[in-house]
């Protein structure tokens, strides 16, 4: 007897490792411990022996089949495994493949440009403000400070939207500057104040240094005994961080403005050599911004009393700042929406401007 199970142990170990399927595994199964399988039936033969053989005969066929099932069992995990690494290979796809060429757009200049702005001034206490590109006429001039009669005001510098016909009222603009965002921000938020104002605006003009529109950003600051000291601290501030130069020098010439009095146009110390533009350096002066102390009108439109607030205000074109500090030659390309130009222009989508790890990386 004990002959005989040493066999059967041999045989079927072998035939579980062998089976190349589960089908076969199968196979194996039944003729080993199915109700008709060889293990099977030598149990059955238990009953026939004497006390003494059973007590040997017993434990060994319960031994045997224990011994077989775990084989079994075993053989079938490896089967599975192998039959799922044999689909996952049949069934591969590349999820990473893309499906048409991944257009690379880049960061625009001037977006670039007034994402720089908006770190250097908030650095400096300013919030941003937005407003209409359409507005009435009396946001964009009257309550600027600027006379029904001004050059500013004729057909041919201000786009002026259409009325329908018999309708008599001034008609709306598209914003000349960004300064009505100024008036509604007084209004909107009170003195003290300070805000920038970025945005579009829009001239009828169009040569090589204009577009019919273009952006600008003008600054505001309103407070107690602000002067005109504290202007040009923030406007050389300004410069130093965005020009991203220690040595920015800036010269302050009387001018005019409406809404500004007393008012001053302000030049930065540059030099030109070979052709090329040097800030901080040389005996050249270019002027790149307008500024000055908020008339006492222009206050009054925002619902600020001139005899308990002052202010500074300030305004310059992001699209030429933009030209200045990234030597972009031509105006006219900036709105062309030539993507070869933006790739050589343009900045990485993930590089937003902040002031500690550098403006322009
Ligand atoms: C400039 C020059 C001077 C200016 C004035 C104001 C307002 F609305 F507060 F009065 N905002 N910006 C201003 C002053 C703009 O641009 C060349």
């Amino acid at each position: 007897m004990m002959d005989a199970i040493a066999e059967l142990r041999k045989r079927y170990l072998a035939q579980v490792v062998g089976a190349p399927d589960p089908d076969a595994l199968e196979t194996v199964r039944l003729a080993a411990l199915g109700k008709k399988g060889e293990v099977s039936l030598k149990m059955r033969e238990l009953g026939r022996m004497t006390p003494e053989e059973r007590q040997i005969a017993g434990p060994a066929l319960n031994a045997l089949k224990a011994e077989i099932d775990t084989a079994l069992r075993a053989r079938r995990a490896a089967l599975d495994d192998a039959a799922l690494d044999a689909r996952l290979r049949a069934e591969w796809l590349d999820v990473t493949l893309p499906p048409r060429p991944r257009p690379r757009g880049t960061i625009h200049p001037v977006s670039q440009v007034m994402d720089e702005l908006t770190a250097i001034f908030a650095d400096m206490g300013f919030a941003v403000a937005e407003g209409p590109q359409v507005e009435s006429d009396w946001y964009n001039f009257d309550a600027l400070n600027i006379a029904p009669e001004h050059p500013a005001r004729q057909e041919h510098d201000t786009f002026f939207m259409h009325r329908a016909p018999g309708d008599n009222r001034p008609p709306h603009v598209l914003r000349t500057h960004t300064s009505p965002v100024q008036i509604r921000a007084m209004q909107d938020r009170g003195a003290p104040l300070r805000v920038i104002a970025p945005g579009r605006v829009y001239r009828m003009d169009m040569d090589q240094t204009h577009a019919p529109m273009f952006h600008q950003v003008e600054g505001l600051a309103i407070d107690r005994n602000v002067t005109m000291a504290q202007l040009k601290w923030t406007l050389e501030e300004f410069c130093r961080a965005f020009f991203e130069l220690d040595a920015v020098e800036l010269r302050f010439r009387a001018s005019h403005f409406p809404f500004t009095e007393p008012s001053a146009e302000v030049d930065i110390r540059c030099a030109w050599v070979d052709g090329q533009l040097k800030l901080g350096e040389g005996d050249s002066w270019m002027e790149i911004l307008g500024s000055g102390m908020v008339h006492p009108h222009v206050l009054r439109s925002g619902g600020i009393d001139p005899e308990q607030w002052q202010g500074f205000a300030f305004g310059l074109g992001i699209d030429r700042i933009a030209m200045l500090k990234y030597g972009i030659p031509d105006l006219r390309a900036f709105f062309d929406s030539d993507l070869r130009w933006l790739r050589h222009y343009g900045f990485a989508a993930l590089d937003l401007p902040d002031l500690p790890s550098g403006l322009s990386r």
